[in-house]
C-alpha cells in the first residue's frame, strides 16, 4: 500500500473510533447493564472495522473529486459518518450471510456466529449494526435538507439488497440440485440486486447527496442530464463486475488472502463461475457437475475444513471435500482461469468506454458529476485478488 493510501486509511479509521464511542455512550445513557455494553461494543468492534474499507472510503473520496479540493475537517467527519454507515450496513448484511451461507471465516477470523456465545444472537446483532446507521444519521444530519434523501437512499437500499439475497438463497435450494435451472441472466439479476446497489450506487450517491448535486442539470445549453441515473448507468455494470469477482475469488482464491473459505460450490450457488463451466463443459464433464455440485461434505470432511480454517497451515490451502475437488477439476479442465482474465480486461474497458463520454462541465465547475469518481472506483477493484 502507498504511504498516501494509507494515510488516507488511518484517518478514516480514526473516525471509527469516535464513531463506536458515540454508539457506545448512547447505549449507556439508556442505562444498558455492563455486560450488554461489552457485547455490543464487541459486536461492533469485530465485525465493522477490519475490511478492506473500500465502500467506506469512496464515500470520502467521490465527496472529494466532487468538491474539487480537499475536505474540510468538518466536512470529513460528516461525511466519514456516511462512509461508516456504509460499513455498517455491510457489517449487517455479511452477519447475516455468513450465517445463511453456513460460512466459516470471514476477515481471516470465524464468521460472528461462529465466535464463542453468539451462534443465533448474531441475528439480533445484525439488526443492531443496522439500527446503529439511523441512529447516527440522526445525530449527524437531521438538520440538512438531504436528510430524508438520506433514509431513503439506505432504506431502498436494503430492500434491494434483501431481494437480492432472497433470490440467491432460493436459487440454491440445499435438497435440490438442479444446474439446468441456472442461467447467466439469472446470475446478473441476483448479483445487481445482492451487491452492486449497496456496493457501488450507494456509496457515490450518497456522496452525490452530501455535496448537494442536483436530481437534473443543464451543461452548456444542451439537454438536460440526470446525474443519478448516470452514475446508477455505470455503478451498476461496476457491481457486477465486482460480484463476479467475489465468485471467481470464492473459487480460486487463497483463503489466507481473501480471508474466507470459499461455500458457493458446496451452498449450490448460482455462481458466475458454475454458469460459464455449464456453457463450455462436454457432456462428460456436464454429468460430473451435475452428481457434484451442492453435495455436502460428509461430516468428517466438514470437521476436518473447519478445524484448518482455524488453525494456521489450513489459512492457506483451506480444505476440500471429495465432491467440491471433482467440481473444481472440472472448472480447471474448461479452462476458467483463462475465460475469467480474458473477461475482466474485456469488462475493464467496456467500462472506461462507459465512463468517457461523461459530461464534467467546465473545468473546476461545481455541483456536476466528474469521470474520476467511476475511474477511482475502478481502479480500486479491477485485477483485485481479495
Ligand atoms: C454477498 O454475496 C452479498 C451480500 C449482500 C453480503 P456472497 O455470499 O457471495 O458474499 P461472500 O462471498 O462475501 O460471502
Ligand atoms: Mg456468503
Ligand atoms: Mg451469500
Ligand atoms: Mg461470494
Amino acid at each position: 500500500m502507498s504511504t498516501d493510501k494509507a494515510a488516507r486509511r488511518a484517518k478514516f479509521e480514526g473516525v471509527w473510533s469516535v464513531i463506536h464511542d458515540e454508539l457506545l455512550s448512547h447505549f449507556k445513557a439508556c442505562g444498558m447493564p455492563t455486560d450488554a455494553q461489552d457485547w455490543y461494543s464487541k459486536n461492533l468492534q469485530y465485525n465493522v472495522p477490519g475490511g478492506k474499507l473500500n465502500r467506506g472510503m469512496s464515500v470520502v473520496d467521490t465527496a472529494e473529486i466532487l468538491k474539487g479540493r480537499p475536505l474540510t475537517e468538518e466536512e470529513y467527519l460528516q461525511v466519514a459518518v456516511l462512509g461508516w454507515g456504509v460499513e455498517l450496513f455491510q457489517a449487517f448484511f455479511l452477519v447475516s450471510d455468513d450465517l445463511m451461507d453456513s460460512s466459516i471465516t470471514r476477515r481471516g477470523q470465524p464468521c460472528w456466529y461462529r465466535a464463542p456465545k453468539v451462534g443465533l444472537i448474531a441475528v439480533n446483532d445484525a439488526f443492531m449494526l443496522e439500527g446503529a446507521i439511523y441512529h447516527l444519521l440522526k445525530r449527524h444530519f437531521k438538520k440538512e435538507l438531504y436528510y430524508v434523501d438520506l433514509l431513503e437512499l439506505f432504506h431502498e437500499t436494503s430492500y434491494q439488497t434483501e431481494i437480492g439475497q432472497l433470490i440467491d438463497l432460493i436459487t440454491a435450494p440445499d435438497d435440490a440440485v438442479d444446474l439446468s435451472r441456472f442461467s447467466l441472466q439469472k446470475h446478473s439479476m441476483i448479483v445487481v440486486y445482492k451487491t452492486a446497489f449497496y456496493s457501488f450506487y450507494l456509496p457515490v450517491a450518497l456522496a452525490m447527496l452530501f455535496c448537494g448535486i442536483p436530481t437534473s442539470y443543464t451543461l452548456h445549453n444542451s439537454s438536460p442530464v440526470a446525474p443519478y441515473e448516470v452514475a446508477k448507468g455505470i455503478l451498476i455494470p461496476l457491481g457486477e463486475y465486482f460480484q463476479i469477482q467475489d465468485d471467481f475469488l470464492d473459487f480460486a482464491g487463497v483463503p489466507a488472502q481473501i480471508g474466507k473459505v470459499g461455500t458457493d460450490i458446496v451452498d449450490n450457488k448460482c455462481s458466475w463461475c458454475i454458469n460459464t463451466a455449464l456453457s463450455l463443459a462436454t457432456s462428460e464433464q456436464r454429468k460430473i457437475l451435475n452428481e457434484n455440485y451442492g453435495v455436502k461434505p460428509t461430516p468428517e470432511e466438514k470437521e476436518i475444513s473447519k478445524k484448518m480454517a482455524e488453525g494456521k497451515n489450513g489459512e492457506e490451502q483451506g480444505y476440500l471435500g471429495d465432491a467440491e475437488k471433482r467440481v473444481k477439476a472440472v472448472f480447471e479442465e474448461v479452462g476458467l482461469r483463462k475465460i475469467y482474465a480474458e473477461y475482466e480486461e474485456s469488462v475493464y474497458k467496456k467500462l472506461i468506454r462507459m465512463i468517457d463520454p461523461i459530461d464534467e462541465g467546465t473545468p473546476g465547475q461545481e455541483g456536476v458529476l466528474k469521470k474520476d469518481v467511476f475511474a477511482s472506483f475502478l481502479h480500486k477493484i479491477y485485477r483485485r485478488q481479495k
